[in-house]
């Protein structure tokens, strides 16, 4: 019989987890992923967003934002069916709001700029989950303060649990992992502090170390076979190159949306800002590995991550290999995706994402600080301004341009097919359902209107560079 047991380890795996190297921090891989079930709770969740004091590095502590933790905030798992109210305390001193980003939700309920918490305040918004299992996460969206707050350690992941675990290896903590992957730049006295400058503006804030669930290099202790990884990528800007240290060949079995139509072998995986994958990762040899990551490579010079500007790749974090095996099968097959049928779209949708580097035209941003030069199809974003006006229940080609660099598309309240990159149909492991992408040059997305939205609580679509949507690049739209 499945039990709670699979989600009920969480926090006894905070000693499992180690220390790879003592000049690099501490090992509290899974510190940041206790779990509430909201089930288990009556299916209330309490969430206070708070401030506390973190130490990445030993002795070192730091100011730090965290939901209910001193940084990150617990795996909320959530299942299907449910009704889940949100009880969300604001204790920090500036204004904030929660998106629970890939989670289908009504306008209203969505955690969008409009949803300002103030300091003090308390939001409680009804979640009703109906959607397939997905790793999904939830993250600040305030105007023109989503960067900073996110930077500081705002961001938490979602489980959405279906009921049908498919035979796949749910042992929350042991051979089912969140890993919350993120670029932090530390002073030399271990703190950290948010100062974007024009580079950050324009680039989007990267740092040259990476931090999995809060912490430097961590290392997590796994069992000898199959392990699921449901990795998320909480950059602020970075695009992270994975792969495992020996090459080995490793299975993709969700995106951002749920599960594909079957594991995709790789051994080197995009995971670009907002993003999430599940894969599924073989530890039957009982060989020790790091997982570690190259430069953004889309980024040119901008993309290096270690600290002496090189192209090396620099380690993630480790994992070490018990004896017991779990879970010892590869499913060849997942979910049926249906057919896409781009002919079905009522119509046809352009943006262009637009950022002041290489010549392109400027205008001033929305951003008090910065002078800065970013919107979509040439404006900054307006409160006050419904960009795009959406049908309830109908599908729009949604066509995505980047100018000056890539950026991470992402739309709220709705998921999406990628129909083409560049011109050619996406890779199978970009072919499910998803809600953000990395477009390089141009995208073609078939989009689907699921839920309500109105003009007092639209949905946002917007680069997922946190700098670039601060400054303006989002737009918002209503679906009825
Ligand atoms: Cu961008």
């Amino acid at each position: 019989m499945l039990t709670r047991r699979a989600f009920a380890v969480g926090a006894g795996a905070v000693a499992s987890a180690t220390l790879l190297d003592p000049r690099f921090g501490h090992g509290e891989l899974i510190r940041a992923a206790a779990r509430f079930d909201a089930a288990s709770q009556n299916n209330v969740v309490r969430l206070s967003v708070s401030s506390g004091r973190h130490e990445f590095y030993k002795g070192k502590p730091t100011r730090t934002y965290g939901y209910s933790a001193p940084i990150l905030g617990p795996v909320l798992r959530l299942r299907r069916g449910d009704r889940v109210e949100m009880v969300v305390h604001n204790a920090i001193h500036f204004p904030t709001t929660v998106h629970w980003h890939g989670l289908l939700v009504p306008g209203d309920a969505d955690g969008g700029p409009q949803q300002r918490i103030n300091p003090g305040a308390t939001w409680r918004p009804v979640l009703t989950v109906d959607q397939p299992a997905a790793t999904l996460w939830y993250h600040p969206h305030p105007h023109h303060d989503t960067g900073r707050q996110t930077y500081l350690g705002l961001a938490g992941l979602i489980i959405v649990d279906d009921g049908d675990d498919r035979g796949l290896p749910r042992d929350y903590g042991v051979d089912d992992l969140p890993l919350i992957i993120q670029d932090r730049e530390f002073d030399l006295d271990g703190s950290l502090g948010y100062d974007p400058g024009q580079l950050g503006v324009v680039y989007g804030v990267r740092g040259d170390t990476v931090i999995v669930n809060g912490a430097i290099r961590p290392t997590a202790r796994v069992p000898a076979g199959w392990v699921r990884l449901r990795l998320l990528n909480a950059a602020n800007a970075r695009n992270f190159e994975l792969r495992f240290q020996d090459r080995r060949t490793f299975y993709i079995i969700a995106s951002d949306g749920g599960f594909l139509a079957r594991p995709v072998p790789m051994s080197e995986l995009r995971i670009s800002a907002a993003e999430r994958f599940e894969i599924l990762v073989d530890f039957s040899n009982q060989q020790s590995v790091v997982l570690e990551t190259g430069p953004d490579r889309v980024m040119g010079i901008f993309g290096t991550i270690s600290d002496s500007d090189t192209y090396e790749y620099v380690p993630a974090m480790r994992f070490e290999v018990g004896s017991a095996a779990t879970f010892g099968r590869l499913p060849s097959e997942l979910v049926d995706p249906g057919a896409m049928d781009p002919s079905a779209a009522v119509r046809r949708r352009q943006f262009v994402l637009n950022n002041g580097v290489c010549g392109q035209r400027t205008w001033m941003s929305e951003h008090p600080d910065i002078p800065a030069l970013v919107g979509i199809n040439g404006q900054v974003h307006d409160p006050n301004r419904i960009d795009v006006e959406t049908k309830l229940g109908t599908s729009e080609i949604w066509e995505i341009v980047s100018v000056g660099m890539p950026h991470p598309f992402h739309v709220h309240g709705a998921m999406f097919r990628v129909l083409t990159l560049d011109g050619k149909p996406p890779p199978e492991h970009l072919a499910g359902r998803k809600d953000v992408v990395l477009v390089e040059g141009k995208a073609e997305l078939l989009v689907n209107f699921t839920r309500p939205a109105t003009r007092e609580h639209p949905f946002m679509y917007h680069c997922h560079i946190l700098e670039h949507e601060d400054a303006g690049m989002m737009g918002q739209y209503t679906c009825a």
